[in-house]
């Protein structure tokens, strides 16, 4: 069986990554860079500075700002996105999340956060979850983001487990590559275009249920 769950938290606990892509498509917007849905895809679970340098080389203008420009773009984006999800409460956590917190809890499984944002503990303490988590993985403390496996290794490490002995919950691409890198069972949020043929995946949150956790466990 496994021993912990290592959960992403944007696009799987709760629907922010409609939010950072709301912020994201601002100041592209501001910076005469057009940007999609299709795009942005790329940019889920990927950190606050490598997004942004996406974004500016998707719009040939890698090179047009310094250091000091570059980071005050970074934090416009995260302004506007602290603005939008200081409303975020706990009616926002997704259809069966609570369920699967509670039933991992009873069965003493550890439940650990392998989020790439800064803002993953505000949003946890928002929804009024932060008492269901063992460990919080920091993503100021890692020397590469996803699809790098470091955040997930991170997160197993700091519940006192191995991420081989871990189930690896995400919605995005860069998140499953780096749950398959760190050794972790993944399973995937999101559809076959996206997230690809060979891992289990479920359409809806409320499908994550500890009986199909169990199922999946190889
Ligand atoms: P912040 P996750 C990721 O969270 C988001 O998917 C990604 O869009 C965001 O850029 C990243 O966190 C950094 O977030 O700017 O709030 O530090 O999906 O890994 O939970
Ligand atoms: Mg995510």
């Amino acid at each position: 069986m496994f021993k912990g769950v290592l959960f992403d938290l944007d696009g799987v606990i709760t629907d922010t990554a409609e939010y950072h892509y709301l912020a994201w498509k601002k100041l592209a917007d501001k910076l005469d860079i057009s940007i999609d849905r299709q795009f942005n895809e790329q940019l889920k679970g990927v950190s606050r500075e490598d997004s942004l340098k996406l974004i500016l080389a998707h719009g040939n203008r890698s090179n047009d700002f310094t250091e000091a420009e570059f980071q005050a773009l970074a934090k416009e984006k995260n302004d506007n996105y602290v603005e939008m999800i200081q409303s975020v409460s706990p009616t926002d956590v997704y259809p069966g999340i609570l369920e699967l917190l509670k039933d991992l809890k009873k069965a003493d499984i550890k439940i650990s956060l392998a989020s790439a944002s800064k803002n993953g503990p505000f949003l946890l303490e928002q929804m009024a979850l932060s008492s269901y988590f063992d460990g919080i993985a920091d993503p100021a403390e890692i020397a590469q983001g996803k699809p790098a496996p470091d955040i997930f290794l991170l997160a197993a490490k700091i519940v006192g487990l191995d991420a081989a002995e871990c189930i690896g919950i995400e919605d995005a691409q860069a998140g499953i590559a780096a749950i398959k890198a760190s050794g972790a069972q993944p399973i995937g949020v999101g559809d076959v275009k996206h997230l690809g043929t060979d891992i289990p995946l479920v359409a809806k949150t409320d499908q994550l249920t500890i009986d199909f956790l169990k199922k999946c466990w190889q």
